[in-house]
This record gives structure tokens, C-alpha cells and sequence, in this order.
């Protein structure tokens, strides 16, 4: 049995349960919240990680990747090379050039602390710059890449959001304003996996802020 290790609250954590989820991998869910992860299994601390009978993973598209070839059922990247090389491109658009700019945000946009004007400036600029680029590779149609739902709406219905909040709260503009995201973020509402996700995400989302407290 695998286990996900993390708390719901995390978007890299429910970009690897969403994935789970949607290829109906049995597996069982672990609350460790961030300082308590096992160092053996993510030497830097972070969640997720999965714990699987060959030994721990960390790093949530390596996790990812590893499901898709041990788990072939319901398949999240195409059989031909080039249309998985796509999907994967996107998906490292979405968490390297998106999330992880933002995520410089997120301080001051969700946890109540002060980041600088530097800070601010420096990564919006560069988020203008990287949705411009994102724009050019999304589809949504209805997927981010096009038709099948795939690795890469695994990541941006965990990231996206987060994106558009953080902007929002900081700018006061959401930079991903202009691309249908919201069309896109109401069609993946409909699934199951991304109904749970969500559910859970709440809920957890309400423990941290309480553990944050004390
Ligand atoms: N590159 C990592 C990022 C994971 C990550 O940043 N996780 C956050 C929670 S969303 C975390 O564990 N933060 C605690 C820390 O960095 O100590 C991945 O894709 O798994």
C-alpha cells in the first residue's frame, strides 16, 4: 500500500492526491505537517512524500512520474513521446514559472507576514512576464493542454488558484485575469478527485490556521 505523506492544505500534496485519485491508485494519507517530515525521506523537510514498499520518494513530479510507470491504468500522459513531452511542459511551466514565483507571495498573501517592496515588484514582473509565455502554451480546451485531462491540470488545479489569489491580495490584480481559468477551474470542479481535493484542502486548511495560532 502507498502512503502520501503531507497535510491537504499543500498544493504540492494534492497535486500528487489528485493524481492518485484520478488513476484510482489505492493508497493511505499520513498528516505530517511542515518541521515534521522524516529527513530519510525528504532530506529538505518538504511535503509531500510517498512511501511506497521500494523504499521512500520525495518531490511531487518525481512522484508523479513514478505512478504513471508503475500504474499504467487510466494513463495521465499520452503513449506518444511528443504529446507526453508537451504535457510535461506545461506542467513545468505551471509549478517552476507560476507556483514557485508566486510562492514568494505567499508569506504576506496568506500568513499574515511582511515580504518586501522589492520582493513584491521583483515577482510580479516576473509573473507578467512567465503568464504571457504560459498563454502560449495553455489550451484549456477543456484541458490545459488540450483534450485529455493529463499531469499537467493535476498541478494547475492545485496551483493555479494559488496563483490567481496571491496576485490578487498583493497586486490587487489576478495575473492570470485574462486566460479562462475560472471556465476552466469550474469543468475540473465537476470530477470527483478534484470534489475531495477540495473538501479536504478545507478542512486542513482550517487545522493549520488554528495550529498557527498557538
Ligand atoms: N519541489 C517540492 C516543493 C514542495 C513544497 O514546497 N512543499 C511545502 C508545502 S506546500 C513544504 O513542505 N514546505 C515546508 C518546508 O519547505 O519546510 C515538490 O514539488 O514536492
Amino acid at each position: 500500500m502507498l502512503t502520501l505523506c503531507g497535510f491537504a492544505a499543500s498544493n504540492y500534496y494534492n497535486k500528487v492526491k489528485l493524481a492518485l485519485l484520478e488513476k484510482d491508485i489505492p493508497f493511505e494519507e499520513e498528516l505530517v505537517w511542515p518541521g515534521q517530515a522524516d529527513k530519510l525521506a525528504s532530506p529538505l523537510g518538504k511535503v509531500p512524500y510517498l512511501k511506497t514498499e521500494a523504499g521512500a520518494l520525495c518531490e511531487s513530479t518525481v512522484i508523479l512520474e513514478y505512478l504513471e510507470a508503475t500504474y499504467p491504468q487510466r494513463p495521465l500522459l499520452s503513449r506518444d513521446p511528443f504529446a507526453a513531452a508537451k504535457a510535461r511542459e506545461l506542467l513545468r511551466f505551471i509549478e517552476l514559472h507560476l507556483e514557485l514565483v508566486a510562492r514568494n507571495l505567499y508569506p504576506e498573501a496568506f500568513f499574515g507576514g511582511k515580504i518586501s517592496d522589492a520582493a513584491k515588484e521583483k515577482a510580479g514582473q516576473q509573473l507578467e512576464k512567465n503568464v504571457v509565455a504560459f498563454a502560449k502554451l495553455a489550451r484549456f480546451s477543456p484541458y490545459v493542454g488540450g483534450e485529455d485531462f493529463t499531469l499537467a491540470d493535476a498541478a494547475a488545479a492545485v496551483h493555479l488558484p494559488l496563483v490567481s489569489a496571491a496576485s490578487k491580495i498583493i497586486y490587487g490584480r489576478d495575473v492570470l485575469a485574462d486566460l479562462p481559468v475560472r471556465d476552466y477551474l469550474k469543468g475540473l470542479n465537476e470530477r470527483p478527485s478534484v470534489q475531495k481535493v477540495n473538501a479536504d484542502r478545507k478542512a486542513n486548511t482550517e487545522a493549520m490556521m488554528q495550529r498557527m495560532k498557538q
